[in-house]
Order: C-alpha cells, then structure tokens, then sequence
C-alpha cells in the first residue's frame, strides 16, 4: 500500500517521522478521502433512506482505516517512525451530532448497512455546535457550546440542494456529506448532512448554549435538540424537524428519478426507516410533494407512501413520546397541518377507539401518524417490543397485528471490538480465526472455557485495557485510579429511569461500611459518565450528589484507598472507547420495563464486563445467552412494576422509613455533606427520592446492595471470573448489528 513516508514529503515537505500529530492525522484524514473518494456507491433498484436527527460517529479515522483494510499497515508504518496510531486519532475532533443510544445505534447501522453490501445512506442534520459539551464546575454540569465544526475535515461538499418552504418564508439547503465505508468494501453508502444557507454561528457565546430561538432563519441547525422546556424551544424543534424531512423528501424523489422511477413506482425505489418519531412529518412531506409537485392525485400519494416507510420506536417514556400541537405544525407549515387533519379525518372515519387518533384534542401524535401509515412498527429489543404489543400500543396491534416486529439492537464490531480493543481482536483470532470479524461468530470461544492459557491471555487483555483507561483518566481530568482497582462503570444519559441515584445511594452504603471497618480486598473504583438535559432540573441534582460523594470520599482517609468515585467529564464516544474495554462490571440498572434496549450493555459484554442488571430491555436476552452463573440480575419484574403504576400503589415513603434505606437516603442532607455542595440541589433531590421515587429506586435498593456485595466477592475468584468474561465475550455476537441489520433488510427492507 501507499508508503506514508512517501506521502508525508509531498504533502509537508519531511518525511513521516518529523510530522507532528497534528499533521499525521491530516494527511490520513486525506488519503482516507481519497481511497474514498474512489469507491462508487453501493447501487441497487431499491435504496433505503435512514433518516435520524442523531448520528453519534465518533472518531472515523480508525473506523475508516479499518474498514479500507489499512489499519495495520498504517499502524505499523507509523510504529516504524516513531508514531503512534492512538495519539494521531486524538487530534481528531469527534463529531458532536448525537446525545445518546439513540445516535449511537444509527452511526452502528451505518457501517452495517454499508458492510452488507445493502444501497442505504442517511439523513440528517448538519448541527454546528451539536450537543452541548459538559464541564464540571462546582461539582455541577456547565452545558457549553461544542464548536465541533470549523475544526472538523470529514465533511464534503456544501452545495446548494433544495427550497424548503415554511409558512412565512422560503430557505435554501446546503448538502453535506460524510462517506460512510464498509468493511472490506468495495463501494460505499453515504451521510447526508442538511445545512440551511446562512446560519449564524455569532448568535452562539463562547460559555452558555443559550441563544435567541425566535431567529429561526439563522439558528435553525445551530443544536441538536435546542431546549423544550418553553413554547420557542418546541416551535423551533418542529422547524428543525419539517427542515430535515422536507429535503430528504426532495432527495428521495429526485434520486428515485434519477434511477428510472415514475413516482408511480416510487415504493419501488425507495424505503424509508424513521429513526424514532422525530422524522414523521416525511409521510405528509412526500404525500404533498407527490400532490403538488407532480401531479398526482391525493389517494394515490397516501398509497404509494404508507407502502414505503417504517417506523422504530425506541421508548415507552410518556414524556418522549412526540406530540406536537397541530397549531405549531400550522405556524411551520400549513400545507403539512393540512394534510395531517386530511389523513387523521380517514383514521377517523374508520376507527373509533380514541386510543388511535391521530389529532387529539388539537394534539398530534406523531407515533401513530407513522403506525397508520407506514409498513412497520418495531421495537428494539424483545421484551420492549411485547410492552409495545401488550400495552403501550395494544391498540394499533389489535388493528394492524402484521405491522408489529422485533428488531433487537445491536453495535458494530469494528468499533466496539477491533477500534477500541485492539489486543482483544488479537486474542480472538489467535484463538479462533479471522472469521468472526465478517460472522460475528464467537461462540467457538465456549471450548476455551476452561483453557488456562486463553483465560490468562484474557486476563492480560483486561490489565491493558485498564492501563490505556487510567492514562486516559490522567489525561483528561487528573484522576489516578489504583493498578488492581475493580473497575466498576455506569456511562450512559443521566435519566432517573436510568437511576444512576441507586448507585450513588449504593456508594453511601459502601462508604459507611467501610468507616465501619469492612475493608474491601482490593480497591474499587466506580465509574459514572453522562450528560443531563439542561432542563432536566433532577438529572443535574443527580450529578451533583455524584460528584460531591466523589470529593467527599476522596477527602477521607479511611476510606479513599479503597473507594473512588468517578465522573468522567464530557463523556462521549472517544470516552466510552477508553472506558469500555476496561470495566469489571457492567452497570444496567434501570428500573424494569423503562429502558428499551439499551446498547452500552452490548458493547460492555463485548469486552468481557460481566453484567449487572435488572431484567430490562436487552439484558434479557443476554441473561438468555450467558445464562445463570455469568450474570448478576436483581429487581422487580417489568410485569410487577406496570402492575405498581397501574394501580398507583408503589409507596416511596413507605421504603424510606425503613431505617437501612433512611440511614442512606438522609447522608444527602447530612449538615457537613451538605455543606460541602449545594443545599439547594442535594435537599431537592432528597426529597424526591424519599418522598415520591417515580422510578422505584427505593423498591430495588436493598435487593441491589446485596447483590453488588456478592458480585465484588465474586471478582476474587479470579480463575472462575475469568471463566464468567470469556462465556459473555463468547455470547455476544448475536448482538452484533450486521445481525440486526440483516433482520431489518429481510423482514422490512427488501433492499438488493
Ligand atoms: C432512546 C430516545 C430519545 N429512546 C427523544 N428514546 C430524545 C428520545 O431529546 N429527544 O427528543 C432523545 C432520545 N433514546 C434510546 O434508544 C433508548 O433509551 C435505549 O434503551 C435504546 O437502546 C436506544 C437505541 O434504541
């Protein structure tokens, strides 16, 4: 292949060793888009349309390196001259256009999509500051502005695209690109990024995300997700939303021309999966495109689109369910309100049960425009998708039964075994073959089970891992962790469904044991990492007592050489890189029924965590797959907490009292704790825990301790906790995403 050497004295003049960071990481960057730049993309008849209003990418120098087939090679050319892979990616800024699972999961089908050989590309939006970056003040979140762009070279192109007509006024569209590579490849699939020509990056300051949301016209792909708490931060939401579907619409069409369609035939050349409900308006986009643009007739549009696009739940939280007033859509566009009420007045024409409206009380609700009139509804993980089936939408399953399928998440190989661990990937194809990088097969790993050399090999991995995470750790905000320290790690959004408060109520618990004199046989270090919405008031009460205990426990002596609390500031996808491949155990402890599937469960099995959790959403299916003895479970069944909130009769006040829970609980408001934070924020968040607990982190508490003691009991045997890694390792390809992906092209798709 290419000699860098070669390549670096005709870009920069010197050979490859004298190239700072800085300049490496550019000119890889370059040859990437060059190689890229050379594939053709993926074709077929019948292309798929992704559209999302997150896709959380990460870094994509590695994942492209890999995905050429170059990593190696570049890595060792660059070892030959002194370099090293790992400090070149981390001049790469990561692309802040995501918040979460739900971004994440879409960046994971992307490379799966493309891996397969499967025509789809996304949809997206181009956000220039993105999601916020986190900083740590006080021991409180700071939400600043994460000028991501502008520093960035993975974009391509900006051309000038489509006219995207609101009520008031009419926009031009910028359209971006970011080549989206398979693995081993030949031809590649595509990220577009929409843009609105003249957005003002100067309404933004450098140190607050707060901005003047009325000025649509110069903010509009300024945030993702720009705050809802007030009726501007809505409106502009459904601007931003109308804004993507309207020039995915237009590109739809236009590409589908382009290959020969008549629009007539348009289903059959086109398909569209809508990533949650944020890209619902593309049905009554399309529909009114098809009206007014071509000609045809209203029926027949309603037709060709309800036959083309579907549709992935990802929650059954009532507060992240879409409805939006129809008086909003109005203000944003009428032709869209329009045709909503036209396509409501059918459902309701044949339907009576309230439950399936679309327009309610003036409301639109977005999830069952796209259940009506698409060809799928999903869930993402098996026991999310029977919540759907048997209560959340009960009623549309009665009426479309056909509609309904499961899709379990998934995540890519490449990033989340190849790109972040690489010894591990060794370690796999010493020991089975290359072939599990295209199967996704580890099974074979189940007749090393009790092979003492892997297991120890395993061993080794996890201590490098754990090496690469301190000095990331160091780096990044000057923590030391101990060298045999148990790493313990909960990263994901902070969410009292999620309820990080249980594991910090845990930490109390561990704390006062330990001031007791039950000293644990090694270090541990506990892990958090996640961003609060800025208006999620009890989310930052959360942090905040996360940190404070973090400090506190750090200041006592007794208690700091075998406890450490830590957050890990901005986590992000470069972070979870880091973190991931290190951890013990893995946290997933929301409470039953509330987290659809989760994703980071996947990745932390994938590197050999063993997982602690509630028989939630995938941890279901891996509780199936590893069985009894290789997973730690704990809690109150999904079906025991729906019967809770059916009957209003889980009583927070009544586990309060109890005095080991009361002992834990009150330490928030303990006058020198407090003095040590803010009394406003850990009052609050005391009182909401003892008096109201809406996510029943009380009912599971007692439960939790005592099975997060046993875990830790448990990692001391460390020739059986080895066993435990590898079976979990062994088990986690069927949650590789080129599997989901397959599932979505066979049972929905129909690509190729
Ligand atoms: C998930 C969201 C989400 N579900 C609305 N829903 C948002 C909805 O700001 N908004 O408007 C933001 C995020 N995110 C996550 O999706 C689920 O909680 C996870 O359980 C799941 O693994 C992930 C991918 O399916």
């Amino acid at each position: 292949m290419t000699r860098l050497n070669d390549l670096a004295l005709s870009a920069y003049g010197r050979p490859l060793a004298d190239l700072s960071n800085q300049q490496a990481c550019s000119m890889l960057q370059d040859l990437v888009k060059e190689r890229s730049a050379a594939l053709a993309p993926t074709a077929g008849k019948r292309r798929l349309y992704y559209i999302s209003a997150e896709f959380l990418l990460g870094k994509l120098l590695t994942n492209n390196l890999i995905n050429l087939g170059l990593y190696e090679d570049v890595k060792a050319q660059l070892e030959d001259a002194g370099l090293s892979l790992s400090e070149v990616e981390e001049c790469e800024v990561e692309p802040s256009l995501g918040n979460g699972g739900l971004g994440r999961l879409a960046a994971c089908f992307l490379d799966s999509i493309a891996t397969l050989g499967l025509p789809g590309d996304g949809i997206g939006l181009n956000y220039h500051f993105g999601l916020f970056r986190q900083k740590f003040v006080q021991n409180q979140q700071l939400a600043l502005p994460d000028a991501w762009l502008g520093e960035e070279d993975v974009l391509v192109g900006g051309r000038e695209a489509f006219q995207v007509p609101f009520a008031d006024f009419t926009v031009t569209s910028k359209l971006y690109t970011i080549d989206v590579l398979g693995y081993g490849r030949k031809t590649k699939n595509r990220l577009r990024l929409f843009d609105l020509v003249g957005v003002d990056d100067t309404l933004v300051p450098h140190d607050s995300i707060e901005f003047d949301k009325r000025e649509v016209r110069r903010n509009l792909t300024l945030f993702l997700y720009p705050d809802d708490s007030d009726e501007d931060g809505r409106l502009l939401r459904v601007y931003q939303q109308y804004f993507m579907v309207s020039n995915a619409a237009q590109l739809i069409l236009a590409e589908a021309v382009e290959r020969g369609s008549n629009l007539h035939d348009l289903a059959d050349y086109a398909v569209v999966q809508i990533n949650d409900t944020h890209p619902t308006m593309v049905i009554p986009e399309l529909i009114r495109l098809l009206e007014e643009e071509h000609d045809m007739a209203f029926d027949e549009a309603v037709n060709i689109v309800s036959r083309m696009v579907a549709y992935t739940n990802h929650t059954i939280l009532a507060e992240a369910l879409e409805k939006w007033p129809l008086a909003f859509i109005e203000r944003v566009s009428p032709q869209i309100a329009a045709i909503i009420r036209k396509l409501d007045a059918r459902i309701a024409k044949n339907y009576d049960d309230p439950a399936v409206q679309i327009i309610q009380d003036g409301v639109v609700h977005m999830a069952h425009l796209a259940i009506h009139y698409g060809i799928s509804v999903n869930g993402v993980a098996a026991l999310h998708t029977k919540i759907l089936e048997e209560s959340e939408l009960s009623s549309f399953y009665r009426i479309y039964p056909e509609k309904f399928n499961n899709k379990t998440n998934g995540i890519t190989f490449r990033r989340w075994v190849m790109g972040c661990n690489p010894p591990l990937a060794h370690l796999l194809d010493t020991t089975l073959g290359s072939e599990w990088r295209t199967t996704g097969d580890l099974t074979g790993l189940l007749d090393h089970a009790d092979d003492q050399d892997v297991l120890s090999a395993l061993a080794d991995v996890k201590a490098d891992a754990k090496g690469r995470m301190r000095a990331f750790m160091l780096e990044n905000q000057g923590a030391h962790i101990p060298e045999d320290a148990i790493i313990d790690v909960q990263v994901k959004r902070i969410h009292e469904y999620k309820r990080q408060q249980m594991l910090a109520l845990y930490i109390i618990w561990k704390y006062l044991d330990i001031k007791n004199g039950n000293v644990p046989p090694r270090p541990i270090t506990i892990v958090f990492g996640g961003k609060a919405a800025p208006a999620y008031t009890i989310a930052q009460d959360i942090i905040h007592l996360i940190l404070t205990l973090s400090t506190w426990i750090a200041n006592d002596p007794d208690v700091a050489p075998h406890l450490q609390v830590l957050m890990v500031e901005n986590y992000n996808v470069t972070a979870a890189e880091h973190l991931i491949p290190a951890a013990d155990i893995s946290e997933q402890i929301s409470l039953a029924s509330k987290e659809a599937s989760g994703t980071s469960n996947m990745k932390f099995m994938l590197n050999g965590a063993v997982t602690l959790c509630t028989l939630d959403g995938a941890n279901v299916e891996i509780a199936d797959l590893v069985g009894e003895g290789n997973i730690y479970t704990f809690g109150a069944s999904s079906e025991e907490v729906e019967r809770l909130y059916a009957e209003g009769s889980y009583d927070a006040r009544s586990y309060y009292r109890r005095p080991g829970i009361k002992l834990l609980v009150d330490f928030m408001t303990n006058p020198h704790f407090i003095a040590m934070g803010s009394a406003e924020r850990l009052r609050r968040l005391h009182d909401d825990v003892a008096g109201k607990d809406w996510f029943m982190a009380l009912l599971d508490l007692e439960e939790y301790i005592q099975v997060k003691e046993a875990v830790y009991r448990d990692f001391e045997d460390r020739g059986a906790w080895a066993r435990k890694e590898l079976v979990n390792i062994a088990h986690a390809g069927t949650f590789s995403s080129d599997r989901t992906i397959a599932q979505y092209n066979g049972d929905i798709w129909h690509l190729g």
